[in-house]
């Protein structure tokens, strides 16, 4: 952090709500030489406990922006929750070197953001939230709003932030506001801290003047580091890897943020390594490049999969291991696998019991490379990994190109999609079927090309997510892929993209429920329950019998100011897209697709408990299954 003008003993007299939005406007973030505004905008929905601090000085700011150094221009979302989606893309579309930040009023308001939060945090994505909070005076106790909690008098509602939050403050007093803010700003920009920045504040401090130092008001910038790892561990790692005879590297959303794709690429190529993918991770490495073999774990694909299989050593850059990623610890069979780990983050970087390399992926990469120079798998490894790469992209062909009927299968609806989009274009998905078969089959040229937020893999992410994601990269084309149960959680960011006049492309899947739960009910012997989109007493909401539920999204989605192109076939899908393309107003497509897949093929496992004893055979026999395949599951030591 450097302070670049000099400081003077002037007070400006400022609410604490005028006075965060000044200090917001003069934060900058760096890294490589490369100075950006911090947080770039404000999200917000303002109710009592915002209106007049943070929307007043939101205002000021917007009538006459000369006196705080510069604007903070606002967007009005419909959800609050929604905002907070749309800041996080923003922020991962970054590579988190920018945010924004959203406020929203006491209680209700506030609360609503508390699932965003946890989207942030879990997908260390900085954003930063201002909760609205009751009175820190007490005197209208209990405000309209307010949770009171008769044991514990100094909690509130916004308490609820604290598991959730990478930095977690309740401004009570206007002198806490600058150190308050420094914390937020070191957490914000901190590669290993990073998360939701959350700093709760009562609705009378919101308004209350204080004479704030000149000084907190001048130009910051907060320098991204680069942390190199120590000599040491690069030598006992270099030593691990020429010990090895089957080594694979996964490439965690990690490799992304720290812009580390190209060193990845070269890596690979010298030494011969090959290279799968998480759900964060896809497109460090290309899908063509000689050493990359594709997803690796539950949804994964076979080459990255039948590679983990056998791996004696696994060498982990920026990636969590979610269990997605070690199919719920079953996916390295090797008895003797070992791990070492390339993470900004030490608690990420010990998982496994691996030699930690703690630092920058970027700078990690280039190091070990330096250490491995006369370094190369050998011939017959080399020679497996050509095999498997090829065999996997023959299926992924296939599975792209099924002409499934009478309903289009949603892979051939991905499969256009992927032929289409340019290498700076960005496809967007969360949750339902779509992340699977996305990274078994998504091949990705670009880091930026493949945004599945599959960490939290929240519903409602999608659409709100297209917002942000244009704002940070507005010359790309940004197309969400939505599930019909996605859409019917979260629509309304809609609205805000109309009145933005956001162009974004949404691919809507019709399947009339959750694919995706539904096939995990069946092969977990719960019949599909509750998965279906249907209608009808007795029951046939449940049952494939009921018949489909007549909930028009596409005329929904054009009450909302979206053009909408309804399409039945793969290639009215491509005619459309080309449509959608050179629109320049947001635009659904909208498909209906088999509910029933086909999935593309899947080598691995996930650890979903099923119900030891039951009345029901479906059950009976899955508890039977799921004991057979829990036996692979292990500790890695
Ligand atoms: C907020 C939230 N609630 C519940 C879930 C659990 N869940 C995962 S996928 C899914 C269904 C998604 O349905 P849809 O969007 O239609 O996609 P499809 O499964 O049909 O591909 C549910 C309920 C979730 N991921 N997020
Ligand atoms: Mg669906």
């Amino acid at each position: 952090m450097s302070i670049i003008q000099p400081t003077t003993d002037e007070t400006v007299r400022l609410t604490v709500a005028q006075a965060t939005i000044r200090f917001l406007i003069n934060q900058y973030s760096e890294r490589d030489g490369v100075e950006r505004r911090l947080v770039r905008g404000a999200f917000g929905i303002f109710g009592h406990g915002n209106v007049a601090g943070i929307g007043q000085a939101l205002l000021q700011n917007e009538i006459d922006p000369t006196p705080d150094g510069g604007s903070m221009p606002y967007i009005m979302p419909r959800n609050e929750q929604g905002q907070v989606h749309a800041a996080s893309a923003f922020a991962k579309a970054s590579n988190r070197l920018q945010t924004m930040m959203c406020t929203a009023s006491i209680g209700p308001g506030s609360l609503n953001m508390v699932t965003g939060a946890a989207l942030a945090t879990t997908n260390r994505l900085p954003v930063l939230i201002f909760p609205s909070d009751q009175f820190a005076n007490r005197f209208p106790d209990p405000v309209l709003q307010q949770v009171e909690n008769a044991s514990m008098f100094d909690t509130t509602c916004n308490d609820a932030f604290r598991p959730v939050s990478a930095f977690f403050d309740r401004i009570v007093r206007p002198e806490q506001l600058l150190p308050s803010l420094m914390q937020a700003m070191r957490t914000l920009t901190d590669p290993a801290d990073t998360g939701a920045v959350v700093l709760a504040m009562p609705q009378d401090v919101q308004a209350e003047a204080y004479d704030f130092p000149a000084a907190m008001f001048e130009k910051r910038v907060w320098h991204v580091r680069r942390t190199p790892v120590e000599e040491a561990a690069i030598q006992r790692a270099a030593d691990l890897i020429r010990a090895s005879h089957r080594p694979m590297m996964i490439a965690g959303g990690g490799t992304i943020y720290s812009e580390a794709a190209e060193e990845l690429r070269a890596f690979a190529r010298a030494t011969g390594i090959p290279v799968a993918d998480t759900q964060a991770g896809k497109g460090a490495i290309n899908y063509d490049h000689p050493q990359s073999i594709g997803g690796v774990g539950s949804t994964g694909g076979d080459s990255g999969n039948h590679i983990a299989d056998k791996a004696d050593l696994v060498i982990g850059v920026g990636t969590r291991y979610s269990d997605f990623t070690t199919a719920s610890h079953t996916q390295f069979k090797n008895p003797d696998v070992q791990f070492i780990n390339i993470n900004v983050k030490a608690f990420d970087a010990v998982k496994h019991g691996a030699e930690m390399l703690v630092g920058d992926a970027r700078v990690a990469l280039e190091d070990l490379r330096g250490a491995l120079e006369d370094y190369s798998v050998d011939e017959a490894y080399a020679a497996e990994v050509a095999e498997e790469k090829a065999a996997w992209e023959k299926r992924v062909h296939e599975a792209t190109h099924l002409e499934h009927g009478p309903l289009p299968a949603q892979t051939d609806v991905f499969g256009a999609l992927n032929e289409m989009m340019g290498d700076t274009d960005v496809m967007i998905n969360a949750a339902g079927s779509m992340p699977g078969d996305l990274q078994a089959l998504w091949q990705a040229r670009t880091p930026v090309q493949y945004h599945v937020e599959y960490a939290f893999s929240c519903m409602g992410y999608e659409i709100p997510a297209a917002l942000g994601v244009k704002l940070a990269l507005p010359d790309s084309q940004v197309v969400s892929i939505v599930g019909d149960g996605t859409y019917q959680m979260l629509p309304m960011e809609l609205a805000t993209i109309a009145q933005e006049g956001v162009k974004v492309i949404f691919v809507l899947l019709q399947n009339y429920g959750f694919a995706s739960i539904g096939a995990l009910s069946e092969s977990h012997g719960s019949q599909r329950f509750g998965t279906r989109f249907r209608q009808g007493g007795e029951g046939a909401a449940h049952t494939v019998d009921g018949k489909k539920l007549d909930v028009d999204i596409a005329a929904n989605a054009r009450s909302w100011g979206i053009d909408v192109l309804e399409v039945h076939t793969i290639d009215e899908f491509k005619s459309a897209y080309r449509q959608a393309e050179a629109s320049d107003r947001p635009t659904m497509i909208h498909i209906e697709t088999d509910l029933y897949g086909p999935n593309p093929p899947s080598s691995s496992w996930w650890d979903v408990p099923v119900s030891e004893v039951s009345r029901i055979e479906s059950t009976q026999k899955a508890f039977e299954a799921y004991e057979r395949e829990r036996v692979g599951q292990r500790h890695y030591l």
